[in-house]
C-alpha cells in the first residue's frame, strides 16, 4: 500500500482581540494575529499547526502575511505530492531550499507531526520520544503598563491558583522608572510570587550592569535579553558580572545562534520558542545544546494561540529538565479561542491534553468569522 501524500496546503490569518493591550518595549499589542496552517493528506488526516509572531515585523523577521505567502509560493511546492509520513526526508527536502524562515517552518513540522500522531493514534510528544511530565508550569506576563494594573491582575492570579511566576515587561521607559515598577510589584507580592523580567533587547551593556544589581536589590530572579540580540560578547560580560542569571531569547533565532551563545558563555538560561528554532522536533536540538553546555532551560512563548502553545508543550513536555518552567499563556491574552477543546489551566500549570497529535481540534465556525477575508 502506497503512503499518504500531502494534498492541499492552506493558510489562514486570524486576527483576534487581546483581554487587555500588552506593552513590549518595541511595541504596544492591541490584538494578535494567528497564521494557521492546514495541510490536507491523501488519506483524509488534516495536520494543523501554527506561525505566530508579535508586532508584525518588530519583532521576529517573518510577518503574518510574508509566512502566508511564503509558505503558498515556496514551501507547497516543496511539501504537495510527498510522502506525509516520511517527516525527516520532508524536512531535509525544505531545509535544503528554504533559508530561515523559521516561523513557517515550525508550522510545516507541527503540522506534519500532527497528521502523523492522528494517523498512528499517539500523541506528538510520543512522537517525540515520550512525556516526562502531564503539566508544565507556566507563567505569566504582566504588561498592561500601570503598576497598579499589574499588581491587582498579580493577585487575581495568584487567587486562580493560574500563575504564580510573573515576567514583567520593561525597556520602553526611563530605566529608573521601570526599576520603581518593578520593585514596586515585587514588594506588593513578596514570597507569593516569583518575579522576572523581560527588557527585550532595549538596554546598553551600561545601563544593565547597574540595572542587574538594582533588580536584584529589588528581588527579582532573573533578567531576559536586556541587550540587543547581536550582542553576544555583551550578554557574556554582562552575565559574569550580574548578581542575577540572564536568560537569552531574541538572540536565539536558529539552533545555530544557540550554539554560539553556549559557546561564549552568553547567558546561563535559554528562552526555548519552537518559531526560533523551526518547530517542535528541530527545538529540542536547541534544548540538546544547552543541557550539554550546563545552560538551564525554560519554555517560551511567541504569544501563540493554542495550536502553537499546545505544539509548544507537546515539545517541552519531552526535556529531562525544565528549570525556568514556561510562559505558555498565549490562549489566555486572546478574547476567543478557535478550538472546540481549549487547554486547561489549573494548580499553577497547563495540563497537556490527552488525546492523538496535538491533542486540540478546529472550532471551523470560529476560524470562519475570525479569518482575514
Ligand atoms: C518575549 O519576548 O518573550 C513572551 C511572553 C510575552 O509576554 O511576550 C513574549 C515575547
Ligand atoms: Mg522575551
Amino acid at each position: 500500500m502506497s503512503s499518504p501524500v500531502v494534498q492541499r496546503v492552506e493558510v489562514l490569518i486570524v486576527d483576534l482581540p487581546t483581554i487587555r493591550p500588552h506593552k513590549l518595549a518595541m511595541r504596544t499589542m492591541k490584538g494578535q494575529t494567528l497564521v494557521l496552517l492546514k495541510l490536507h493528506c491523501s488519506d483524509g488526516v488534516v495536520g494543523i499547526g501554527e506561525a505566530t509572531t508579535i508586532g508584525g515585523l518588530s519583532y521576529g523577521a517573518e510577518s503574518p502575511e510574508s509566512i502566508k505567502t511564503n509558505l503558498e509560493a515556496w514551501f507547497a511546492p516543496l511539501i504537495v505530492g510527498e510522502d506525509a509520513t516520511n517527516i525527516n526526508r520532508l524536512l531535509k527536502r525544505i531545509n535544503q531550499q528554504v533559508r530561515g524562515n523559521t516561523f513557517a517552518k515550525s508550522a510545516v513540522e507541527t503540522a506534519l507531526l500532527d497528521a502523523q500522531g492522528k494517523r498512528l493514534d499517539i500523541s506528538v510528544a510520543d512522537l517525540l520520544g515520550g512525556r516526562v511530565r502531564e503539566g508544565l508550569e507556566c507563567a505569566w506576563t504582566l504588561a498592561s503598563g500601570d503598576t497598579v494594573r499589574d499588581i491587582d491582575e498579580a493577585e487575581q492570579m495568584l487567587d486562580l491558583r493560574r500563575h504564580r511566576h510573573f515576567k514583567l515587561k520593561i525597556g520602553a521607559n526611563d530605566p529608573l522608572v521601570d526599576i520603581a515598577h518593578v520593585s514596586a510589584i515585587k514588594r506588593a507580592l513578596g514570597d507569593r510570587a516569583s518575579v522576572r523580567v523581560d527588557v527585550n533587547q532595549a538596554w546598553s551593556e551600561a545601563v544593565a550592569i547597574r540595572a542587574s544589581q538594582m533588580l536584584a536589590d529589588a528581588g527579582v530572579e532573573l533578567i531576559e535579553q536586556p541587550l540587543h540580540r547581536s550582542d553576544r560578547l555583551g550578554m557574556a560580560r554582562l552575565s559574569a558580572k550580574s548578581p542575577i542569571p540572564l536568560m537569552a531569547d531574541e538572540a536565539i533565532e536558529s539552533v545555530a545562534d544557540s550554539f554560539a551563545l553556549a559557546q561564549m558563555a552568553a547567558a546561563p538560561i535559554f528562552a526555548l520558542k519552537i518559531a526560533k528554532t523551526g518547530g517542535p522536533k528541530s527545538v529540542l536540538k536547541t534544548a540538546a545544546i544547552a543541557e550539554a553546555a550546563g545552560i538551564a532551560l525554560y519554555g517560551g512563548t511567541m504569544l501563540e494561540g493554542t495550536v502553537g502553545t499546545v505544539a509548544s508543550a507537546q515539545a517541552f513536555s519531552t526535556f529531562e529538565s525544565l528549570e525556568w518552567h514556561t510562559e505558555l499563556f498565549g490562549p489566555l491574552l486572546l478574547t476567543e479561542d478557535v478550538v472546540i477543546n481549549p487547554l486547561q489551566y489549573r494548580d499553577f500549570q497547563l495540563i497537556l491534553p490527552s488525546g492523538s497529535g496535538l491533542g486540540v481540534h478546529l472550532d471551523e465556525e470560529k476560524l470562519a468569522f475570525f479569518s482575514r477575508k
